[in-house]
């Protein structure tokens, strides 16, 4: 069968946010879509695809994933990091696309077939104060979410990740300008979120999943601190504590509470991960499927977490866009140990560029029977959306210390 790759395009667009997207198509028409979205940094990747990547892929076999794979990982020299991952990620995804079409199978049927009937999703919550928290908390149990994570203000800061004083919605990336200025201060924090996080635990009851995600902000001892003071509330997670290159740091943090620990969002590759899972310093890992790789690699740092106890729950922001969403959701699908996928949803503008197969009733979401992936591009549509430069903020202590953000 035709299965020769005859070309493959890099598609920037911006409806709502920027998307860098990759589409391969193969000698007998099929077109299979990757996502190579990196917030902040899309045009280096887009590169990476078109000056480097590109003109690798045309002439291959489209059905050789894996040997594509290593092609790309081993055969470059420079492994690893962001912008290569991202770049594997795309091509990855849109050959396992491809391989469904041509199939005739939806994704995960090629991955093993469903091991469960949906796929259990957190929505986010956030409000500056209790009564905005508690009003959004509650507007996404109404939407039928059981999982839900909160992220509230902090008297004395003027923006902490997830929410900004006097801001109706939450968008970190800000278009056309340099990176915002957000003021950090540990110790603040620190008295404010154990009682923030009751108050919605008692706001909700026992039932409800709570997630909270410190974004890297802590030292080892105050991560350490916070986990302890927030056992009772039984969070179903707390995220990303200490800066993720310091492995060690999250031992401390173990030392001193049983609070679940989940970690790996900005992680590339399962190297990034080793040493996390053997040694049982985390209960979740956070591996996207775009940034680490593609469903290849995540489905192999999945099998690595299972042996250590530890479950995948892949990133899924409205920065990775539909596309990665529903790659992610028919690893879910298929993958024994996915515990739950982050479903933050799209702009609006982003369902004028995606149409999607995947369907979200009463906290789960499903990837639905469509071959291959189940979403496609309007290519004219996301012509109409052009590109805008765009920075994630920058984090500075009260003193104008660059911080973590
Ligand atoms: C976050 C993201 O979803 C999450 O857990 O940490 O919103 C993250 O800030 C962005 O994806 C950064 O691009
Ligand atoms: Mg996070």
């Amino acid at each position: 069968m035709g299965s020769m790759i005859s070309s493959a395009d890099v598609v920037v667009t911006s409806p709502g946010r920027n998307y860098v997207l990759l589409r391969v198509t193969t000698e007998d028409g099929l077109v299979g879509w990757g996502d190579a979205t990196l917030n902040g940094r899309e045009l280096a990747v887009a590169s990476y695809l078109r000056d480097h990547v590109v003109p690798l892929l045309v002439g291959r076999d489209a059905h050789r994933v894996e040997d594509t794979w290593q092609y790309l990982y081993r055969g470059a020299y420079w492994r690893r990091g962001p912008v290569t991952m991202a770049a594997i990620g795309a091509v990855d995804t849109a050959l396992w696309d491809l391989k469904g079409k041509a199939a005739g199978l939806p994704v995960y049927q090629l991955l093993g077939g469903a091991v469960r009937e949906g796929v259990y999703a957190y929505a986010h919550a956030f409000g500056w104060d209790h009564g905005e928290l508690v009003a959004s908390v509650d507007r996404r149990l109404a939407e039928g979410f059981r999982a839900v994570r909160v992220q509230f203000g902090v008297p004395g800061l003027d923006a902490v990740y997830g929410v900004h004083l006097g801001a109706a919605a939450y968008e970190p990336a800000g278009r056309g300008r340099g990176p915002l200025v957000e003021r950090w201060a540990g110790a603040p924090y620190l008295r404010h979120a154990p009682g923030a996080l009751a108050a919605i635990r008692d706001h909700v009851g026992p039932d409800v999943d709570l997630l909270h995600d410190v974004h890297h902000r802590l030292t080892p001892v105050e991560a350490a601190r916070l986990a302890k003071d927030v056992e009772p509330i039984r969070l179903f997670w707390l995220e990303d504590v200490t800066p993720a290159e310091n492995h060690h740091a999250l031992d401390l943090v173990r030392q001193h509470s049983t609070t679940p620990l989940a970690i790996g969002e900005t992680f590339t590759t399962i190297w990034d991960c080793q040493e996390l899972l053997v040694r049982g310093s985390i209960d979740y890992i956070r591996a996207a499927v775009t940034h680490a790789g593609g469903l290849s690699h995540v489905r192999r740092i999945a099998d690595l977490a299972a042996l250590h106890g530890v479950r995948a729950a892949p990133h899924g922001p409205s920065d990775l866009s539909p596309i990665n969403l529903a790659a992610s959701l028919h690893l879910a699908l298929s993958t024994h140990n996915v515990a739950i996928q982050e479903y933050m949803g799209h702009p609006g503008e982003a369902h004028e560029v995606f149409r999607t197969a995947y369907t979200y009733a009463d906290g789960y979401l499903h990837p639905g029977d469509e071959p291959g992936l189940g979403v496609e591009v309007d290519l004219v549509a996301a012509e109409r959306f052009p590109y805008e430069p765009a920075y994630l903020p920058v984090a500075r202590t009260v003193d104008g210390t660059v911080w973590d953000w």
